[in-house]
């Protein structure tokens, strides 16, 4: 799949090669070439803007059941080659195979639903002061979409854009990450195997300063659909050279409250799930956990033996490993400074804090889960967003202390509790600033239900409804209807 992808971009409904196909890819885990693809230059771009423009006015006549119906093919094209897929992405972004796999899987399933919700989409007709008036309000595609999408879920977080772009009746540019393009090479070759028109679906290669910036500035974007971080979405934001609607899913920094009257065993396997998956690269990671003081010590230490538990290794060699490489250098320098930082202000290492040892760790960003106890917000760890596997934890005496704290953050992206007394569930699932309360789980995003953030999380809903009409403008038709004749 790699080979057949090298070079390329999807372009007015074929996979072509591109003008400047020398942007190196690497493996995170090994440090390898494993491809190149095209920094996109002007004229691709504009081509790739031109054949969704052209496309447009017929995708968005097609009612939304034909849509719906391209959209289940897709999903069944993604989900009938998850295994060559999953593989790509691990070699491009360093999550074991089996993670990979269950993100491809997910993609298949927006696809599903978002065929499903094609054929829902309805306007409300609103009565008038007088009889002879009537107020039809309806739904109508906004045009073509410019996605930019980050390296953390590389399927994912294109597919929740295309999927329900496409079932509102936009058409859709895809810039993909400069670390991650492959993944979303592969799911525009998927695109054209399920016989979705031309132009409706391009993709473009490419770096965010120039070409993620082009869309931004282009006149015929009429949407940006982006998700990455807090500062480039602001950066999007005073950018853009016209008016145009965007929806932004941006950075967090998400707390966990731990009462005293959770299921501490129940607590600790979540804990550890969501601050450690894809290696805490994750908007919706856990960051930070604020433990009741009556049972601190004894989560601290759980969360250390679960943590010391977890397998990290090279995603293709070990499939099932709990951690693959991290991205890049990046997030991996990040968690190096927030836990020196911690550290050298007081907190206290309980598990992690270094690269495994042994052979096959020595070129990738390898870093082992990592938990740090005692730690205050004086410490960057408890503060930003870190994007790496490691946790802070501190504890709390009232529930109004713990509400404080974990409220303390420009961030409003999601939030967990664990409680079993039904007041403090309703008391702190109502009190904290997030677009998302996970109680006693961590799931926060289902894909039938919205999912967005608010202060500097970023604005616009991806997921259910929300995740499709965010796509649509509405429009107010009042008709005056007189009395017939005889
Ligand atoms: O983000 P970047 P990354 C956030 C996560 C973390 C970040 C990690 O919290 O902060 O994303 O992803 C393009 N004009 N979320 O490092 O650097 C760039 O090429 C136009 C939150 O990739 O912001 C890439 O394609 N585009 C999220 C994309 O923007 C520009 C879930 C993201 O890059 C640009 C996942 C510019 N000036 C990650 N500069 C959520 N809330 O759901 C860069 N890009």
């Amino acid at each position: 799949m790699l080979q057949e992808l090298t070079g390329k971009m999807l372009l007015d409904g074929a996979m072509v090669a591109a003008e400047a196909p020398d942007v190196e890819v690497r493996d995170p885990a090994t440090g390898d070439v494993i491809g190149k693809v095209g920094a996109a230059t002007s004229s691709e771009i504009e081509r790739a803007i031109a054949a969704a423009r052209a496309a447009f006015p017929e995708w968005a006549a097609l009612p939304g059941k034909a849509r719906g119906h391209h959209l289940h093919k897709l999903g069944d094209a993604i989900a009938a080659d998850a295994d060559a897929m999953a593989r790509l992405m691990t070699r491009e972004q360093g999550k074991p195979v089996n993670e990979a796999r269950g993100e491809i899987m997910k993609l298949a399933e927006a696809c599903h639903f978002y065929a499903e919700e094609a054929a829902r989409i309805h306007g409300e007709t609103i009565p008038n002061d007088s009889t002879d008036h009537t107020s039809i309000v309806v739904r109508e595609p906004i045009g073509v979409v410019g996605a930019i999408t980050p390296w953390n879920y590389p399927a994912e977080l294109v597919g929740w854009k295309l999927c329900g772009a496409l079932a509102a009746g936009c058409t859709i540019v895809i810039k993909p990450a400069e670390i991650t393009p492959f993944t979303a090479l592969a799911i525009g070759a998927k695109c054209v195997e399920a016989g979705i028109p031309a132009g409706v679906v391009n993709v473009i290669t490419g770096s965010g300063s120039v070409v993620g910036q082009a869309l931004v500035e282009h006149w015929g974007i009429d949407k940006i659909a982006f998700t990455g971080s807090s500062a480039v979405g602001l950066r999007i934001q005073q950018s853009a050279t016209s008016v145009k609607p965007m929806s932004l899913e941006l950075g967090g920094n998400c707390p966990l409250i731990v009462t005293k009257s959770a299921d501490i065993n129940a607590a600790v396997r979540g804990a550890a799930r969501r601050s450690f998956r894809n290696c805490g690269q994750i908007c919706i990671a856990i960051n930070r956990i604020y433990v009741a003081c009556a049972i601190y010590e004894e989560f601290v230490g759980k969360l250390a033996r679960a943590a010391d538990a977890l397998t990290v290794a090279n995603g293709i060699d070990d499939p099932s490993a709990d951690l693959g490489a991290m991205a890049s250098f990046e997030p991996l320098e990040k968690t190096r400074r927030h836990l020196d930082d911690a550290v050298g202000k007081g907190a206290r290492l309980v598990a992690g804090g270094a690269a495994p040892d042994g052979p096959g760790y020595e070129k990738g960003y390898f870093f082992r889960p990592t938990v740090l106890a005692d730690c205050t917000h004086e410490m960057h760890i408890m503060t930003e967003e870190t994007f790496g596997p490691i946790v802070g934890v501190a504890a709390f005496d009232t529930l109004d202390h713990a509400v404080a704290q974990a409220n303390d953050t420009p961030y409003g992206l999601a939030s967990y509790v664990y409680a079993k007394v039904a007041d403090e569930i309703r008391y702190l699932s109502r009190r904290l600033d997030y677009g998302n309360v996970a109680v006693n789980n961590v799931d926060a995003g289902i894909m039938n239900a919205p999912y967005g953030g608010r202060k500097q999380s970023g604005v616009g809903y991806e997921h259910g409804r929300e995740g499709m009409l965010q796509y649509t403008n509405l429009k107010h038709i009042r008709v005056r209807f007189d009395q017939p004749e005889g």
